[in-house]
């Protein structure tokens, strides 16, 4: 494939395309047509880039698979999916938040049965996290609302993003500890790197620019 080759990039939808935006915008990588939810694949405004628009969970084994030469995806999502596979260049910096574990304020860990029940939507990350602590816990993959399961009784704790708090607030729950940090990252396929090399460098550095140019300045 020649170095001015079209690429792929594929977008988480959701929050972080929301997010998204206001780096693609000045780059010109917004859908040339509106988002509509039955267009999963389309083009960009500049020329020689295509969009995907999938699901953040999605983004990578379509990055890794080829299927998308680069991709924008939560540090979460490639925490949980072991993202070996992929080139990390950049902190987009862009849907931030906290990986946790919360629970109720009168249940801490310390205080937790001797094989706490955790429930989560990433359980490679918890079952790392508690890994790492040398605390045996019993795992219970959900796939949303999980400030929902201490307050019934399916579980001790949660391990979950938070950004503002006001939703483990508003249920009552606290956190214990801080697993990671979390922003969404540009990643490229390892393979794509060398056969587009010459247009995947020019967006990866035209993205570095848009985000040292939005960078609060301290
Ligand atoms: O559809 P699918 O299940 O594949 O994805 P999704 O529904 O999880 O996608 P979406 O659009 O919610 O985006 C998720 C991605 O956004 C995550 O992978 C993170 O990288 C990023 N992100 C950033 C967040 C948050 N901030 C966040 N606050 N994802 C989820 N939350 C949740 C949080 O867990 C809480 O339940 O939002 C709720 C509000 O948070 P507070 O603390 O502000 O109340
Ligand atoms: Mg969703």
């Amino acid at each position: 494939m020649s170095a001015s080759a079209g690429v792929t990039l594929a977008l988480s939808k959701g929050r972080i395309f929301e997010e998204s935006e206001a780096l693609l915008a000045p780059l010109g990588l917004l859908p040339q047509a509106d988002l509509d939810d039955r267009l999963l694949r389309l083009p960009s405004q500049a020329d020689g880039v295509d969009l995907l628009v999938i699901r953040p969970s999605d983004v990578p084994p379509y990055v890794e698979h080829g299927a998308a030469d680069f991709g924008i995806v939560g540090k979460d999502v490639l925490m949980e999916h072991d993202g070996t596979g992929l080139f990390e260049p950049l902190d987009l910096q862009i849907a931030q938040c906290r990986m946790v574990v919360a629970g109720l304020p009168d249940s801490g860990l310390d205080r937790l049965r001797r094989r706490p029940r955790i429930a989560t939507k990433y359980p490679a990350i918890a079952r790392a996290h508690f890994g790492r602590q040398g605390r045996q816990v019993e795992i219970i993959k959900l796939y949303g609302s999980m400030e929902l399961a201490p307050l019934v009784g399916l579980a001790d704790a949660i391990v979950d993003l938070v950004a503002t708090g006001s939703t483990l607030r508003a249920n009552g729950l606290i956190e214990f500890e801080t697993i990671a940090d979390i922003s969404s990252r540009l990643v490229v396929n390892k393979a794509a790197m060398k056969t587009k090399h010459a247009a995947l460098t020019h967006w990866i550095e035209r993205f570095r620019e848009v985000v040292t140019a939005e960078e609060p300045v301290a």
